[in-house]
């Protein structure tokens, strides 16, 4: 049996990267529910999210999407969120929300499109640049929407150029991470819609380059540990998109949807060398927070992970490898659930208060009167998903 004081040194220096994008209004198509206190532009999405990492320790990174973070001058937001005690991650681009991107963005059979978006993502590269990021994530919404529409197979060759051209541009020092979706915004075919063309598309362009996993965006049922075992064992799993899911693409809590699955992946993760200082695997959240308070429906996220990671340290990987090589399965399923039965928020508590953390960090963040000082500080327009 492993203890939590076993595994409780490996806990160390978890970082769970959040997306400047939580912190403002989101909704769905059908409605933008205002919550007072949100904030109203790149500075105080990065200062909130400073909020979650001081009562959690979790999360010392904050992700931006251009141009919803756009600002005159980068290194002044990157030095910004540096008071607050955090860093500037992932540069996420953005050819989604543009008239021009209608049939399409790296995948365009219009070249000055093409230059357009491609362009873009230099921008991109020049932020990154700026703010010392080291990530740029792209997602693609391109994709089309009835047979015939386009040459599909014209499209992936179109997008090989524009990434090579782009990954071209990134420093040694940075990294380019493909994300894919099955569906959605399009309808009958999407450009990325799996690991295996990111993979086709990535491993074409060099080292540097790696895929991106968002765990919502998987068709129901879909074996996501299955896909992170691969991708760890080709070397080429770059970041995760955390996030849960019930239907679609529903960009909830990491965790509340199926907790046993994030074990499932955490546990892949684990075993296939995804995790702890010498990991190359980016954590990060990709969420909106639409009727539930953000901040403290960010830090539920982070600490979701951190439970679920304490759980799949747990397993006892030894007894586990004996149970299966002797075909032992219903001892090997054993093993596995046994670990993740295991409650680990007391010990977790300790742990915290052990390094100077809150016990309960939701708690104290809600004694703090940090929402409330926001929420009667901020008034007038606020930044919204999609700003
Ligand atoms: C696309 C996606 C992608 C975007 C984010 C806002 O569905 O997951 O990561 O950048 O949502
Ligand atoms: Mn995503
Ligand atoms: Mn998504």
């Amino acid at each position: 049996m492993v203890q939590f004081s076993d595994i409780a040194a490996q806990l160390e220096g978890q970082s769970i990267e959040l997306p400047s994008w939580a912190f403002g209004n989101s909704g769905t198509r059908f409605r933008v529910f205002g919550t007072p206190g949100t904030a109203r532009n790149p500075e105080e999405k990065i200062a909130d999210a400073a909020q979650v990492n001081k009562y959690t320790g979790l999360s010392p990174k904050v992700a931006i999407h251009i141009p919803w973070d756009k600002v005159d001058d980068y290194a002044a937001l990157g030095a910004y969120a540096n008071d607050l005690g955090v860093e500037l991650g992932t540069v996420n681009s953005n050819t989604f929300q543009d008239e021009d991107y209608k049939f399409g963005s790296l995948t365009s059979s219009n070249p000055a499109v093409r230059q357009k978006a491609i362009d873009h993502h230099f921008e991109c590269i020049d932020i990154m640049h700026a703010t010392g990021s080291k990530d740029l994530k792209i997602w693609l919404a391109d994709g089309t929407n009835y047979p015939g529409q386009d040459d599909i197979r014209g499209r992936q060759d179109r997008l090989a150029e524009s990434l090579q051209t782009i990954y071209d541009r990134i420093g040694s020092d940075q990294r380019l991470v493909l994300e894919y979706k099955f569906f959605e915004p399009a309808f009958y075919h999407t450009d990325v819609p799996d690991w295996g063309t990111s993979y086709a598309q990535v491993a074409a362009l060099g080292e540097r380059a790696l895929v991106c996993l968002d765990t919502g965006h998987h068709a129901p049922g879909t074996n996501i540990e299955f896909i992170v075992a691969q991708l760890l064992r080709l070397g080429k799993l770059g970041s995760f998109d955390f996030n849960s899911r019930f239907y679609a693409d529903d960009d909830l809590i990491v965790g509340a949807a199926d907790p046993f699955q994030l074990f499932r992946i955490l546990y892949e993760v684990i075993r296939g060398g995804g995790y702890g200082p010498d990991s190359v695997v980016a954590f990060m959240l990709d969420q909106c927070h639409n009727i539930e308070a953000k901040i403290a429906g960010q830090m539920r996220s982070v600490l979701n992970v951190q439970e679920m990671t304490a759980r799949a340290l747990l397993v006892d990987r030894q007894a586990l490898t004996a149970a299966q090589e002797s075909n032992d399965v219903l001892g090997a399923n054993a093993v596995l659930m046994d670990a993740f039965y295991t409650d680990v928020r007391g010990p977790l508590a300790s742990w915290r208060e052990s390094r100077g953390l809150p016990a309960d960090p939701i708690a104290a963040f809600q004694a703090s009167g940090y929402q409330e000082k926001i929420s009667a500080e901020r008034v007038g327009a606020q930044a919204s998903w999609g700003a």
